[in-house]
């Protein structure tokens, strides 16, 4: 993602608490400059706990608002308060879908795609037990009820706490998905409590 938008790719992350975005300015050749917080106006009554980032034009100003995941399942849309190459973010605004605000069941991972190819951008969003929830974009900003992403008959599950990223993995066209997963760690080192997998879904054509 290149967040301050000066041709060069950057690295954006959230973080468990106390949940700010924070990213790494890249300098080119694989070399990152320290970590910077993002400047946003905070909010107490906000849980932000293991926040997680997508950065997108959501609001097709040119300019790169955030979506932001959170430990009780919400999505924020983090408003760009700034330009482009300058981003300030004012307070994380809850998103709707259906009508009601926007949850799924913990440490939601919001990612913005258009997913069923209308032109309108939709949002994937992971979450806590494994799942995947699909949100079809209505136009100006507005979204559907969550329906869960389907592998076969089955909705999507796997381990837990995943985070999912799009992409056309074997470059055929047709979107794929990576997913990373978390379970409880079962081998001998003792310091270690949780591993995770990666797993990669081949999307087919319709
Ligand atoms: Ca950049
Ligand atoms: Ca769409
Ligand atoms: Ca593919």
């Amino acid at each position: 993602m290149d967040v301050d938008g000066d041709g060069t790719l950057d690295i954006a992350t959230g973080e468990w608490a106390p949940g700010g975005v924070v990213w790494f300015k890249g300098l080119g050749k694989a070399q990152f400059g320290p970590m910077r917080t993002f400047e946003e106006t905070a909010d107490e009554n906000q849980d932000w706990a293991a926040s997680t980032v997508f950065f997108v034009d959501w609001r097709g100003t040119g300019k790169l608002d955030a979506l932001v995941g959170n430990i009780g399942g919400l999505v924020y849309l983090n408003e760009n308060l700034g330009t482009r190459k300058e981003p300030r973010y004012g307070p994380r605004k809850p998103l709707q879908a259906g009508g009601k605000e926007l949850a799924v069941a913990n440490k939601s991972q919001p990612v913005a795609v258009d997913w069923d190819g209308d032109k309108v951008l939709d949002l994937l969003v992971g979450d806590d037990t494994g799942r995947l929830t699909f949100f079809k974009g209505l136009g100006g900003g507005k979204l559907a009820a969550g329906t869960p992403v389907m592998v076969g008959d089955a909705p999507l599950q796997i381990d837990a706490r995943i985070k999912v990223h799009v992409c056309d993995w074997n470059r055929d066209g047709v979107r794929d998905l990576l997913v990373g997963s978390c379970v409880p760690y079962t081998g001998p080192d003792p310091e270690r409590r949780y591993e995770g997998y990666v797993y990669l879904f081949l999307g087919k054509r319709p």
